[in-house]
């Protein structure tokens, strides 16, 4: 199973032929769990540029999250086996209120497992108070949001203020990440850092917790 099938099916949303594909990948050929990764990622930019250009439509962006879905099933104990840390620092993971966008934040929870973090993960859509309520009963030390939707990153800002309003904003790091996001708009919206992709997202975490 050479990488470019595994980006191949991604785009052609195979969604019944892709936890095969990914199973043979890593045990047959015994290939590295974060390549695989790396070549289902490229699929979903292709559909996603496909969507930009009307070749994709909604129907075909629910399929390949589907189908990034049951990839996911095989390689996330793959990825978690990698556990290459003692670090139990806690990050509570997810994405805003109004975005049900979750396959980044997915792939962001999975790396930080595989680095030895301990994942706390409240889903997709979520309001600002769960989060709240999540940090006071984990003692959590770094939140993780996600928004992809240029409509919610504004809820970046309601969740600074409102970890700020319970005076936990200090004892917490928010780092934020999705297309939509920069540096300098996660600063302006409250946030202490900003990643472009989970890879890097898990290396600033690592410097976010020292
Ligand atoms: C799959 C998809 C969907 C699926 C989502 C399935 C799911 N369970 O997640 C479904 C079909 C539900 C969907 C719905 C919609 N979508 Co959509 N979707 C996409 C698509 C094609 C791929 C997103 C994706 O999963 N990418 C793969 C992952 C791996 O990448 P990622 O999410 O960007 O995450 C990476 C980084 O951003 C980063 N990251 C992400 N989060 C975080 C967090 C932190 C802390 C850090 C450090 C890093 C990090 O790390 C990740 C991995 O490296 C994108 C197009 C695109 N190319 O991005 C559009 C896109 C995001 N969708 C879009 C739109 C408009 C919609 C809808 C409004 C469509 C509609 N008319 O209904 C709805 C909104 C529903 C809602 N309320 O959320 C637009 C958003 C435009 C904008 N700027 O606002 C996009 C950009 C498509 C487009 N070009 O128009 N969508």
């Amino acid at each position: 199973m050479d990488f470019e099938k595994l980006t191949e099916l991604i785009i052609e949303l195979e969604v019944d032929d892709i936890a095969d594909a990914v199973k043979e990948a890593l045990e047959a050929d015994g290939k590295d769990p974060f390549d695989v990764l790396n070549a289902l990622t490229k699929g979903m930019d292709e559909v996603g540029r496909r969507y930009e250009e009307k070749e994709y439509y909604l129907t075909e962006l629910v399929l390949a999250g589907e189908t990034m879905k049951e990839a996911f099933v095989i390689l996330q104990p793959a990825l978690a086996a990698a556990d290459r840390s003692e670090s139990k620092v806690k990050v509570i993971i997810a994405t805003v209120k109004g975005d049900n966008h979750d396959i980044g934040k997915n792939i962001l929870g999975s790396l930080l497992l595989s680095s030895g973090f301990e994942v706390i993960d409240l889903g997709m859509d979520v309001e600002e108070q769960a989060i709240i309520d999540k940090v006071k009963e984990t003692g959590a030390t770094v939140v993780a949001l996600s928004s992809l939707l240029t409509m919610t990153v504004e809820q970046i800002k309601v969740v600074h203020e409102a970890l700020k309003s319970a005076g936990l904003r200090d004892k917490v790091k928010l780092i934020v990440g999705g297309a939509p996001l920069n540096m300098e708009l996660a600063k302006k919206l409250g946030a202490d850092d900003f990643a472009d992709d989970a890879v890097d997202g898990v290396k600033h975490i690592k410097a976010l917790a020292e």
